[in-house]
């Protein structure tokens, strides 16, 4: 687009009056207007004006959003001028798009910040006050603008800006496990954003701003389908959707990717094997990337579950994983792509520890991976549960890139009923000390490739939105979106800055809100935890619908018994020496502190030990008291939110107030019922009472038991 002129420098207040209820549609990037005057002042003479050369289709993403921003926050509308005349001039672009940039004494900085790092500073120019905002390519500036506009939202000063930022994580990616009949696989806010019988004829307005939400957290890929994939959506037609959508992301720096079902060449190439390493195979899936490319020259490669869960894989040909990554990978590498095979593999039968089964299956094939191979590791070794050991697999296959896979949607959390932030859970698998090469040895510097010397990095998220009008179901689902990205930003931020930062610009900068209500966000995992699966409990939920407790559930193939072990002697699976031995896969010093009973952190007490009812807990309480302890103490954080939330009806609007306080409601009904169901279950091993001073449950057990799916 050509560059925009407007002759005189006009700032006007528009009046906009505000008819639409605040549905959660705007996510963090509502852009209300700033009600605090000289806040509004100072900022409105920080931007009397703005040079951007809209030279590209992302610096155009970047130039809209800087003036919905503007327009919406400050309610001006942003003059454009191409030459510095005042004080209070933005200048954004790269040293490419804006020669004024190239002149500027910061190219050394910028040969700092890779790819998609920007610089917001203010600088004197020719004796007036500007603020740059900068990077080495349009994706970096379009974030940028994307930081500028946060710090207006979370009402932060502009003067004397000196930002730095680059991201740590290469690919930050979301997955979708969206299927092509519009379902979504534990997806809880309505059905798929991608509406694939539509596309490519009709592009839904709704996919750009999906677009520019990830883009708003440096998210910078998404996996469209279902990892339990559909060999049709590498066919012809719906490789054309599938680029529709790709035109829409690219705006906003955003590559595809897609789900690629193993045996793809017999369904759709009518070969008479997938054996990844049969000439015509090879020759298919070649073709097939090349088919892609054409369409979509950025594509960003594929996802792929094999051998896993029903999945066709290598396996069935008697070749390894690696053999099936290594194909797929070959064929995408002359276009720049990658593969992400997933380490979620386990066979369902009784006597094997599902806990170590990927890491007996891949560490044997660490170095066998071609270059342009990730293998995504879960953060826990048995799925997604509300708390796990962390996987034993990170630290352990040092020549792979290993991407991080965490879960968004919270299937085993609640669903979009209940209020659960999920940047701590993130946080404490960044964190976690693998130990593999000494001390310091984190998740988070393993999967950002520093401790192993990889150039490549990836974490991915399995995505919460969908089409219900607010994208994730629970207003504060949207909260988990928001954190994940920032965390696959930059995993050294804290759960407290994110809930901070994504309150301020959700709900509201008045600091009596934020401070109760960000407490109730940075509680909820904690609480969640303890009033479903506490102590290193995991899988007793109910076993058809991952809702409610489950832990006497069996179904063919699946007994919660499996996890929690529950006898007369005690509770918990046994994974020290005497056990399944899964402590050995740990490097030391954690694999002797799981062996330990004693020097074993109580949150993961349960899931190595099995501990006696009657064991003295250095509380000086019996291990059973303190179980119910937990229980108790989860359904009390849920009433305690309620009432901090019932403070805040003055404080957000109607619409959402209402909708969260329901919620809560819900959940505190539904907390009860897992803590008073698993206690009652539990209760006929240990024969023990419930300690004096706790309220009764109201009901038998077989009332719990027999509670059907709300
Ligand atoms: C499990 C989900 C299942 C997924 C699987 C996976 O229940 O729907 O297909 O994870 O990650 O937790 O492949």
């Amino acid at each position: 687009m050509a560059l925009k002129k407007l002759t005189a420098i006009l700032i006007f207040s528009v009046c906009f009056v505000n008819v639409f209820a605040e549905n959660g549609y705007d996510l963090w990037i509502r852009y209300k207007k700033i009600d605090d005057p000289s806040l509004l002042s100072s900022y409105r003479a920080a931007i009397r004006q703005i040079i951007l050369s809209e030279k590209s289709p992302i610096l155009q993403s970047a130039g809209r959003e800087l003036n919905r921003g503007i327009s919406g926050l400050l309610q001006i509308k942003p003059v454009y001028e191409d030459r510095i005349t005042i004080n209070g001039t933005l200048l954004i672009g790269t040293p490419q798009s804006q020669p004024l940039i190239a002149r500027l004494p910061i190219q050394a900085e910028l040969k700092n910040i890779g790819d998609e790092g920007y610089l917001l500073r203010s600088i004197t120019i020719d004796g007036k006050q500007c603020t740059v905002i900068t990077a080495n390519t349009d994706a970096g500036v379009l974030y940028g603008v994307f930081n500028f506009l946060r710090l207006i939202q979370t009402h932060q000063s502009l003067q004397q800006l000196a930002v730095v930022e680059k991201p740590t994580i290469k690919y930050r990616v979301l997955d979708h496990w969206d299927n092509l009949d519009g379902t979504i696989e534990r997806g809880y806010a309505g059905s798929s954003l991608w509406d694939w019988q539509r596309l490519p004829g009709y592009i839904d307005k709704r996919y750009e701003d999906y677009a520019r939400a990830d883009a708003s957290v440096g998210i910078n890929g998404a996996v469209l389908n279902n990892v339990n994939a559909k060999a049709k959506s590498l066919s012809a037609a719906y490789i054309i959707k599938t680029a529709a959508l790709a035109d829409v992301f690219r705006k906003y720096g955003i590559r595809v990717y897609l789900t690629a079902r193993f045996t793809a060449p017999m369904e759709l190439g009518k070969l008479k094997t997938a054996d990844p390493l049969d000439a015509d195979v090879k020759k298919w899936w070649k073709d097939k990337a090349d088919e892609v490319y054409k369409y979509i020259p950025d594509f960003g490669g594929f996802l792929i579950k094999a051998n896993s869960e029903g999945q066709p894989g290598p396996q069935d040909y008697k070749r390894t994983h690696a053999d099936g990554a290594n194909t797929l990978a070959e064929a995408v590498t002359p276009h720049g792509g990658i593969v992400i095979w997933r380490a979620f593999v386990y066979a369902n039968h009784k006597d094997a520890d599902r806990a170590k089964q990927a890491y007996d299956e891949f560490k044997p094939l660490d170095g066998k991976f071609i270059s342009n191979v990730f293998l995504q590791v879960k953060n826990g070794p048995i799925d997604f549960q509300p708390r796990e050991a962390i996987h034993p697999l990170f630290g352990a296959m040092p020549k792979t890139p290993l991407a991080l896979e965490v879960e968004i949607t919270q299937e085993y959390l609640g669903f979009a009923s209940h209020l659960v932030y999920l940047a701590p859970l993130i946080k404490e698998t960044l964190d976690a000390d693998t130990y593999s090469k000494g001390e310091g040895s984190t998740v988070s510097k393993i999967i950002d490739g520093s401790l192993d010397h990889h150039q490549l990095s990836c974490i991915a998220g399995v995505a919460n939105t969908g089409s219900d009008i607010n994208w994730c179901g629970h207003p504060f689902a949207q909260a988990n979106w928001y954190a994940f990205g920032r965390l696959a930003w930059n995993p050294d931020l804290g759960s407290s800055q994110i809930a901070d930062e994504w309150l301020r610009m959700t709900f509201s900068n008045d600091k009596s809100f934020i401070e109760p209500v960000k407490k109730i966000m940075l509680d909820s995992r904690e609480a969640a935890v303890n009033y479903m699966m506490p102590m290193g409990l995991n899988h007793i939920m109910n076993l058809g619908t991952h809702y409610g407790p489950g832990p006497w559930d069996k179904i063919p193939g699946w007994n919660a018994w499996d996890y929690h072990r529950a006898d007369s002697v005690g509770l918990g699976f046994n994974r020290t020496s005497t056990g399944s031995n899964a402590v050995s896969q740990y490097f030391a010093p954690l694999s002797n502190q799981y062996e330990n009973i004693k020097t074993t952190p109580p949150k993961y007490l349960l899931w190595f030990h099995h501990v006696g009812w009657n064991y003295k807990m250095p509380s000086g309480k019996i291990f059973w008291d303190e179980l119910v302890d937990h229980y108790y103490a989860g359904v009390n954080a849920v009433r305690a939110w309620e009432t901090t939330w019932e403070k805040q009806k003055t404080k957000v609007d109607p619409e959402r107030f209402e909708e969260v306080k329901q919620l809560l409601a819900q959940q505190e009904k539904e907390a009860i019922w897992w803590r008073d169901g698993s206690i009652l279950y539990f209760q006929t091993y240990s024969h023990l009472p419930i300690p004096a001073g706790y309220e009764k449950p109201q009901h038998e057990l077989k009332y719990y038991e027999t509670i059907t799916f709300p």
